[in-house]
């Protein structure tokens, strides 16, 4: 029975140390944004890097996808309380991007946006994780639209509010300002194994 499937490997990932507090494990992947699922327009789709870096950079969705793509396993949890496991993100590692960048010495956090005015935070140092990539694919399958196609950056270790889904550009800044659910009363950070849910 799935319940006790989903029970016994919630007990292995607490045991594990990979269920964060306050966690429960999902076997189904929910779907989970504000606002209706944006279109996707190939030819005019385009990637921005902007802000604090030396050059601006902007790729096509063709440019975007000449860039080298990695596998990246990782567990997302969301700050509505369900940790779906073991999630295999097909795309291009962060770190892969921001060798065509060139960061100003004051940059230390970047603002992340994605259709329709979704925005998210987060410190430089998180967004340059090994674990941090814009991913194509999950599981082997391109993203379905619902779950961000074409691109979605995936922030394994914060709360998913930071994996901002169509994501379309991101931004540099020299301090901390707070994104769409950051200004909205989530945590600036958001670490689920901190459960920094709530800024208050
Ligand atoms: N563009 C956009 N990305 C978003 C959101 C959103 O509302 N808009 N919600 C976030 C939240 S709160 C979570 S938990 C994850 C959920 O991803 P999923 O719908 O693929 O499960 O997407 C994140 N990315
Ligand atoms: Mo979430």
């Amino acid at each position: 029975m799935q319940s006790n499937e989903r029970r016994e490997r919630e007990r292995e990932m607490r045991d594990a140390g990979r269920l964060p507090p306050g966690q429960s494990l999902t076997l189904k992947w929910p779907v989970l944004h504000v606002g209706s699922v944006p279109l996707f327009a190939p030819t005019t789709w385009d990637f921005r890097v902007f802000g604090l870096v030396e050059e601006q950079l902007r790729l096509s969705w063709e440019e975007l996808c000449k860039l080298p793509q990695s596998e990246v396993l990782a567990d997302l949890h969301s700050v509505s309380r369900w940790s779906r496991f073991d999630n295999r993100w097909g795309g291009i590692l962060a770190t892969e991007l921001m060798k065509r960048v060139t960061l100003r010495p004051e940059a230390r956090h970047v603002m992340i946006h994605g259709e329709n005015n979704y925005t998210a935070n987060l410190p430089i140092s998180d967004f340059l994780l090994p674990t941090t990539v814009f991913a194509l694919r999950h599981d082997g399958e391109p993203l379905t639209a619902e779950h961000g196609y074409p691109l979605r950056l995936v922030v394994p270790n914060l709360y998913g509010y930071k994996s901002v889904k169509w994501v379309r550009g991101i931004q540099f800044l020299d301090r901390e300002s707070p994104g769409l659910w950051e200004f909205n009363g989530f945590h600036i950070y958001g670490d689920p194994f901190k459960e920094q849910r709530s800024s208050s």
